[in-house]
């Protein structure tokens, strides 16, 4: 029984008879938690943070070197919000850095979840239904629900990459499951262009949305504040995000090149390039789509 349905002091004798009752029959007074069924704003649990490349790398080098190919059906540190578990890097995403090494394969699967791929560093391959596409810094790759798709590294160093999943979701549905092919690839040729490959210049959307922006030297971002989750990725340039998260918890963010950072949903967000030489680039999924998708956004009237 939770605090919430405690017969609280001072009640009258048959007040806290008819609340001392209600457990036993599996019900519970819903105005004793009105507020937290129906809260004032959004109110995710996740919490913003930054992963720094810098320091990520290292463990994931590690990785590479320490889990073999065999042992590891994917090669990924997850990043998780430092308030929830592993899938949730935010309330409905997932992120985790891949790593394959030159030579390996990712072993070929089809699954319900959603994913899409931001390339950081190296050349690789993904193949999806058969299709193979070459990756490089700045693709995005998706691989769509219950498609086929295995990865690759054909080149002389890892490739690496940030794996952006809706596999939160499946902690409320719990109909995410996966079916392994029988061999490491699933039959493919080369295709380029392909549909499922977004090279930097062209962003996409789908159930899980990608989108690029710029800001130029010495300028900022207007203040935004939406229902949809971020998880933010910059591609180049570097300066700071400032972030103000509905609980009213402020973060500074200091961003370069390869960094990744979670912002809750109804965050406000402002960000600032703070180099004197070029243009910072940031990349960034949400989940826009889903809540569109599902209605859970505040229509426009
Ligand atoms: O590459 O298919 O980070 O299935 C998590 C689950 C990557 C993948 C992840 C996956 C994959």
């Amino acid at each position: 029984m939770s605090a919430a349905n405690q017969p609280a002091a001072g009640e009258t004798e048959e007040m806290q008879e008819f609340l001392a009752a209600l457990p036993s029959q599996h019900v519970e007074p819903l105005w004793s938690q009105m507020s937290m069924m129906v809260p004032p704003t959004p109110n995710p649990a996740a919490k913003a943070h930054i992963w720094k490349y810098e320091d990520t790398l290292p463990h994931l080098e590690s990785a590479g070197r320490l889990v073999p190919e065999e042992k590891a059906e994917r090669r990924v540190l997850m990043l998780v919000n430092p308030n929830l578990k592993s899938p949730f890097t935010t309330d409905t995403i997932y992120a985790g850095l891949q790593l394959v090494n030159p030579g390996e394969t990712a072993p070929a699967h089809r699954h319900i979840a959603f994913a899409c791929r931001f390339i950081m560093d190296g050349d690789g391959f993904t193949a999806v239904e058969g299709k193979k596409m070459p990756l490089t810094r700045g693709d995005v790759v998706v691989t769509p629900v219950w498609h086929w798709h295995d990865h690759g590294n054909e080149s002389d160093k890892p490739v690496i990459w940030l794996d952006l999943l809706n596999l939160p979701l499946f902690t409320y549905a719990r109909v995410n499951f996966a079916e392994n092919y029988a061999s490491p690839r699933y039959p493919s040729e080369l295709q380029d262009p392909c549909e499922w490959r977004h090279p930097w210049t062209k962003p996409l959307s789908e159930i899980l949305a990608m989108q690029a922006e710029s800001i130029d030297i010495g300028h900022a971002t207007e203040e935004t504040r939406d229902a949809a989750s971020f998880v933010y990725h910059c591609y180049e340039g570097e300066g700071r995000t400032e972030i103000e998260s509905p609980s009213g918890e402020k973060s500074v963010f200091q961003w370069k090149a390869r960094d990744t950072f979670a912002v809750p949903a109804w965050s406000k967000i402002k960000h600032f390039n703070e180099s004197k030489a070029e243009k910072a680039y940031l990349v960034a999924c949400h989940d826009g789509p889903f809540l569109d998708n599902l209605g859970l956004r505040k229509p426009v009237m």
